[in-house]
Parts: C-alpha cells; sequence; structure tokens
C-alpha cells in the first residue's frame, strides 16, 4: 500500500462483519415492474430484452421511503445492508456518468435512489454493503448478451473499452465509501479478464477499511453461499449466506412461497452456530414499498432477535455436533455456551461430554435461572456425566428458546472415542 499508513490486517477489517450475524439484502430494480426474474429473465430468454427494458417506463418510486426502510431494516435487528446499484441487466441506480441507463435518466423516478437510502442507513447505525453486478448484460462493449447470442469474443479493444467502463462505475462507488462491496457476476470472466486485483487495490486504497464478498475471483475476503444452507461449517473463517424469504430476490406477487417467522430465525440461528451470517433478501415494489409479507418477517424476527441479543452478536461457532442435540454457540470468550432450542422439549435438556462446570445457566431475554443436574459421573473415568438441564413451558420462547451457560472457564469438551465395540 502507498503511504505510510499500514494497511489493516484481513482480521481488522472483518470484525465488525463476524460480529453482525444478520444483514438484509434488498433487490431492486426495474424487474419489480412485471414482477419477473432480475436480470435473468431476457438473459434466458423468457421475455425479450426491448420488452424486459420497457419496465424501465413503470420504475416509478413514487412511495420511496429510504427513511422507513433503513429503520425497518434496523428493527429486524439487522447490523448491515447490502442494495442493488446494478444487477447483471445494467440498470444503475444512480446518477452516473458512464451510462444512461441509469434510473435518473431512463425511469419516471427521475433521481438518484442509491444517496438517499445509504445516507438514511447510516443515520440508523447500520452498515452499508454496494452490490455491483460486474458482468453488464446491457452494455454495447460486453461481450454476453443473451444465452445463446454474443455480442463478440476476442476483441481487446472493446474488452479495453468495457474495462474503462467497469473501474469508471466502481470509482463512483467508492465516493459512497461503502462498508463492504457485494459483487456478483465475476464467474463470467477471470481475475485477469476483469482485472480483479486492481479493482481490490482500488476499494481499499479509497477505503482501507472496507470488505469485499467473494465474487471477485479469489480477490474477496468472505465466502457467499447462495440460498443453500451449510450442512457442516464452511471451511472459511468468514461466510454469509445470502437468502431470499420466497423463492424470487426481486418483487414478485406470485411467488407466494414466503418461508415462515419461525423457519427464518431456525436458519439464522442454523448460520450462527456455525460462526456465520444470513443476509436475507427483500425486494421492494417500484414504487418503492416493501411488500406487507416481508415487513411481517422483518417486524418478526425483530422480535426475536431484540430478545435474544447476547445470544446473537459477538458470538462465535458452536460445539461440535454430537455433544448437544441442537444448535449451539459460544461468547466470544468460549465461556458462556449457548444453547437454541427450536423444538418443545420433552424432558430435560441433554449436554454430554462437557468437562466445565457451570456455574449459572439461564434462559436469555427472558432471566429464569435454570437448575442443572449431573448424573453418571463415575470417579474413576474422564468422561464427563450426562448434563440434564429442566426448561419449563412457561419460559420457552415461541419460535427458539435459548439457554445460556455461564462455565467455569474456556469450554472444555472430552472428545476421546470411548470404549470401542464396533471394529469394521
Ligand atoms: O442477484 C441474485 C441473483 O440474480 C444472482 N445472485 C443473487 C444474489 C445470481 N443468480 N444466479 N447466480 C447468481 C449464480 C449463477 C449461477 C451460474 Fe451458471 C451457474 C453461473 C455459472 C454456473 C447458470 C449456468 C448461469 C450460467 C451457467
Amino acid at each position: 500500500m502507498v503511504g505510510q499508513e499500514k494497511e489493516l490486517s484481513k482480521d481488522q477489517r472483518l470484525a465488525w462483519f463476524k460480529d453482525a450475524k444478520l444483514g438484509i439484502f434488498i433487490h431492486w430494480g426495474i424487474y419489480a415492474v412485471n414482477g419477473i426474474d432480475e436480470s435473468w429473465s431476457f438473459h434466458n430468454g423468457y421475455i425479450s430484452y426491448d420488452d424486459y427494458m420497457k419496465q424501465l417506463d413503470g420504475f416509478t418510486a413514487t412511495n420511496y421511503n429510504p427513511e422507513y426502510w433503513a429503520e425497518l431494516i434496523k428493527e429486524s435487528g439487522a447490523k448491515y445492508t447490502v442494495i442493488t446499484t446494478k444487477h447483471h441487466d445494467g440498470v444503475a441506480l444512480w446518477d452516473t456518468k458512464y451510462s444512461d441507463l441509469n434510473v435518473v435518466d431512463k425511469t419516471p423516478a427521475k433521481r438518484d435512489v442509491l444517496t438517499s437510502f445509504v445516507k438514511a442507513a447510516r443515520s440508523e447505525g447500520l452498515k452499508v454493503g454496494l452490490y455491483y453486478s460486474l458482468l453488464d448484460w446491457s452494455h454495447p462493449d460486453y461481450p454476453n448478451f443473451l444465452r445463446d447470442k454474443k455480442r463478440y469474443t476476442d476483441d481487446a479493444k472493446r474488452w479495453a473499452k468495457f474495462t474503462k467502463f467497469n473501474f469508471g462505475q466502481i470509482e463512483e462507488l467508492t465516493k459512497f465509501n461503502p462498508d463492504l462491496y457485494w459483487f456478483d457476476g465475476d464467474w463470467e470472466q477471470s481475475a485477469e479478464t476483469w482485472k480483479a486485483k486492481e479493482i481490490r487495490d482500488l476499494l481499499l486504497e479509497k477505503t482501507p477499511t472496507t470488505i469485499i464478498n467473494s465474487r471477485l475471483q479469489g480477490y474477496g475476503d468472505y465466502a457467499t453461499p447462495e440460498q443453500g444452507i451449510p450442512i457442516t461449517k464452511p471451511d472459511s473463517k468468514y461466510w454469509e449466506l445470502c437468502m431470499t424469504m420466497n423463492n424470487s430476490w426481486g418483487y414478485q406477487p406470485n411467488d407466494t412461497n414466503y418461508k415462515s417467522v419461525n423457519q427464518i430465525i431456525r436458519i439464522l440461528v442454523d448460520c450462527i452456530s456455525m460462526g456465520g451470517n444470513l443476509l436475507l433478501d427483500i425486494g421492494p415494489k417500484p414504487d418503492g414499498i416493501i411488500p406487507q409479507e416481508q415487513i411481517d418477517i422483518l417486524k418478526g424476527l425483530g422480535r426475536w432477535t431484540n430478545k435474544h441479543k447476547s445470544a446473537i452478536y459477538g458470538t462465535r461457532a458452536g460445539i461440535p455436533f454430537g455433544h448437544f442435540n441442537g444448535y449451539t454457540a459460544l461468547s466470544k470468550d468460549k465461556t458462556i455456551l449457548y444453547l437454541y432450542v427450536d423444538n418443545k422439549p420433552n424432558g430435560p435438556l441433554l449436554i454430554k461430554g462437557l468437562k466445565n462446570k457451570v456455574n449459572r445457566a439461564w434462559v436469555v431475554g427472558n432471566g429464569t435461572k435454570l437448575k442443572t443436574n449431573v448424573v453418571g459421573k463415575l470417579y474413576w473415568s474422564d468422561v464427563p456425566g450426562l448434563l440434564y438441564i429442566d426448561v419449563p413451558e412457561d419460559v420457552q420462547d415461541q419460535d427458539v428458546t435459548v439457554i445460556a451457560m455461564q462455565l467455569d472457564g474456556e469450554v472444555d469438551l472430552y472428545r476421546e472415542k470411548g470404549q470401542v465395540i464396533e471394529s469394521n
């Protein structure tokens, strides 16, 4: 890095992200007008390019209230938000000088809708991420257009023109000093072709504290599984699951297949238990109204996150499977073990193989102290006894009950095999 300042370490830059646990993704674009797939609908030939672009005329932003969006996102318990500044269709939400394909020049909204959101989100204390599609299926100098129709192959001059345009738009975004860049579409070109390293260097030079998702052909900071919840803990120390509330990223009124609040809370807990974040998506209407189903989910999430703050933010991945029949997490210093009870217990909870003494156990967000009871500890064996915890009906949460256990030190687990009884 140029200059005297020492480059911040990756751990320093990603510290807030590691602690954040919940973010809200926003897919807002002209695809909300017809309620069809963002960009892919024309790329895959489900609608002609011209008809897709006619949606520009319906993007009004008449009822757009960025302060309300930010308030609602804050209320959900999210610590950050990521908004689509430009999807693969190339339609920019800000007043870019590099193309007139933007909502100021080409839609009845007639104004930059990005700057006001960034400002509102920051006023609510949210970290702000900008989604930007590296590929641009609308740009005359971008090689790919439709799935079965390319503009050109191998034309260094045209590609150089596109690169100049791409760096121009990215540089415009750096003026927002984003806390996070969320790239997408990197798979269409190599790191070398995108000049991925140069992009990364530019972003970090302009905003030394920023972080970058993995979709920059190897030059990002954290992994981004999409839609599928990992089954086992991802290898990456930093990761985020991005997921839709129904089956669509943008507003699609015909898609009523919403996950319930309960399901989403359990997915959040699943991510937390593996040390990751959930980036949950909303898709506002073309006039800026957030669909009621999505508002209800954000508020429902907010009820749970507000009650269980201490068991969410700043936690670390829990203990390995096998010790407890459910999700767990640990406090940063590893002395508090959180148990997430996502089903009605049919008797006391059981923890196996915990060598620590439990100094105190309580119901998070409720305060009730719980009795713990160790049985089956043999004086001649290293194997810890069975730790039972009763969770009375009246302290249980309607979605996920969280039990905290203050241990006598850092969590210490018995991980030996026990007696070998099988030999195949
Ligand atoms: O913005 C949302 C989606 O539009 C976008 N990312 C989220 C956040 C997205 N959709 N699909 N993808 C990203 C992944 C692309 C999948 C692909 Fe493929 C599979 C690219 C390469 C293999 C499908 C098959 C497209 C090209 C070949």
